[in-house]
């Protein structure tokens, strides 16, 4: 069995719990066959090079973490610039949000020319190489032109833009062949897989073949869409231990005369919170038999704190959330409880099944896991309603949620009122297919699906 090499922008040790389904499903894979995780260590070095001095290493049972330092002037023009301030805002159709700054785009070069160069001496000639996500799209190429020839595949976990959105970013056009480098591009839905193939076809003046096999610029790729999930099972778990029940009791108590209604996301701009936020607003102007009742619980941990946007949105929030309930807050009664704190991993499914609604209302998303991880909560005898944006990768799948559009305030604040009432015999079926789904395409049908296809591509040879 050929050794999985994992390369993400952070890495995390699959066995600490915090580490999330995503690092756990890897960890599986890396286990299996003795593996290797590459990846930025989180430190910053003021002053010198990134990638001076010791790679770091650490064993964690089976698998090897091996991480480099980046230096103040790389981790700001890479991560924060380019992957940050460029990437992320127009892969998530925010041109308004995007920072076109002509000094980014050498430090993302540098960085990736830098992983390929500290990744190489540790490959071995059978490896599959398996890259993650936007901050790493041009590693392939340098890889490459290092003269490394395993399989690498590349999975994307936030969505890809249509051809015009994305031909606003400078380097459109290098960005789109750096990923021809690779033997499989994975995306998280079928639209994202339309996008890629309508640049290719009408920007690089490529192919598409069956199979979802493209040409273009003298190369050939295969690009396939794979929805990622979550470990239902280890979710379920999670939802019947100790802290999350409590959790649920706590809540249960505290909200029996009213309705739970929860969000929680990063504090990013993509997910909407302020639109979901107002919407809520006109659900209480509007359906005034849910004031006293229908609160809102928001949880948004804090995420990129020193890119600018994120400072931007923080201020709208506090100051909607503010406004809420100063005009229909009563002494006995807050509508809206804003939480800018990361909460406790094993306390999340308790809050969701306590909630009998889930808000997951992104502006636009690659595939949102809480759609997920709500879903997976649940009292199958008395579910609770998932709303959700149809900008999420996961409304491709989660077709029996009550879909929304978030920029219709008034559209979404009539459907949290249509979940608030949905009778009990439309809940438990629409949560038993939503169930279904989430369990068909769990996270190790993700994994084992992108690795069978890449085990599957043609090899490059000389
Ligand atoms: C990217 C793509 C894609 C959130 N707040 C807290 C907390 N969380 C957990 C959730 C969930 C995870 O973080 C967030 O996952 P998402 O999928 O919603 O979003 P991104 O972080 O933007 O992830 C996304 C994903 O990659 C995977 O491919 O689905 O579209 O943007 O697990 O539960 N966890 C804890 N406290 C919090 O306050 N413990």
């Amino acid at each position: 069995m050929s050794r999985l090499v994992v390369i993400s922008n952070r890495v995390a040790d699959p066995r600490k719990p915090a580490a999330g389904g995503l690092a756990v499903a890897l960890g599986e894979s890396l286990q299996q066959s003795g593996g290797l995780w590459f990846g930025w260590s989180g430190t910053v070095v003021e002053g010198g090079p990134s990638g001076e001095g010791e790679l770091h290493r650490q064993q964690a049972g089976k698998v090897t973490l091996a991480t480099i330092d980046l230096s103040r002037e790389d981790h700001d023009s890479y991560y924060l610039g380019y992957s940050n301030d460029v990437l992320w805002p127009v892969f998530h159709n925010r041109l308004d949000l995007a920072h076109f700054d002509a000094g980014f785009i050498g430090g993302y070069r540098r960085v990736n020319q830098l992983f390929a160069r500290k990744l190489l001496p540790l490959l071995k000639p059978d490896d599959v190489i398996w890259v993650h996500d936007y901050h790493l799209i041009p590693l392939a190429a340098e890889l490459r032109a290092m003269g490394c020839r395993q399989r690498i595949g590349f999975f994307l976990h936030i969505p890809l833009p249509p051809q015009i959105i994305m031909a606003a970013i400078p380097q459109h056009e290098w960005l789109v062949r750096s990923l021809f480098a690779y033997d499989l591009i994975g995306l998280q839905s079928h639209q994202d897989r339309e996008h890629f193939d309508r640049y290719v076809v009408d920007e690089a003046h490529g192919t598409a073949q069956a199979g979802d096999m493209y040409q273009a610029y003298g190369q050939s790729v295969r690009c396939s869409a794979f929805p990622i999930g979550i470990d239902v099972d280890e979710f379920m778990e999670l939802t019947h231990a100790k802290e999350a029940q409590e959790m649920c009791q706590t809540m249960r108590r505290e909200y029996s005369q009213r309705r739970l209604m929860i969000g929680i996301d990063r504090l990013d701009y993509s997910k909407g919170i302020p639109h979901r936020v107002r919407a809520f607003r006109e659900l209480l102007a509007h359906y005034p038999e849910n004031r006293r009742s229908a609160t809102l619980i928001q949880i948004a941990s804090p995420t990129r704190e020193t890119v600018d946007a994120y400072g931007d949105i923080r201020r709208e929030l506090e100051s909607l959330c503010g406004a809420i309930n100063g005009d229909y807050g009563e002494l006995d009664w807050m509508p809206v409880r804003y939480i800018h704190r990361m909460v406790a991993r094993k306390r999340v499914p308790g809050l969701c099944r306590a909630a009998a609604v889930g808000l997951v209302t992104p502006l636009r998303d690659g595939m949102n896991l809480v759609a997920k991880e709500y879903v997976a909560a649940q009292d199958p005898a008395d579910p609770g309603v998932l709303v959700l944006s149809r900008f999420a990768g996961a409304a491709e799948q989660l077709k029996e949620a009550l879909l929304v559009n978030p920029y219709d305030t008034h559209g979404t604040a009539e459907v949290m009122q249509q979940a608030l009432q949905m009778p009990l015999e439309e809940r438990r079926h629409r949560h038993q297919k939503l169930l279904q789904r989430i369990r068909e395409h769990d996270v190790h049908w993700w994994r084992s699906a992108f690795l069978a296809a890449l085990a599957e591509t043609v090899q490059v040879t000389d």
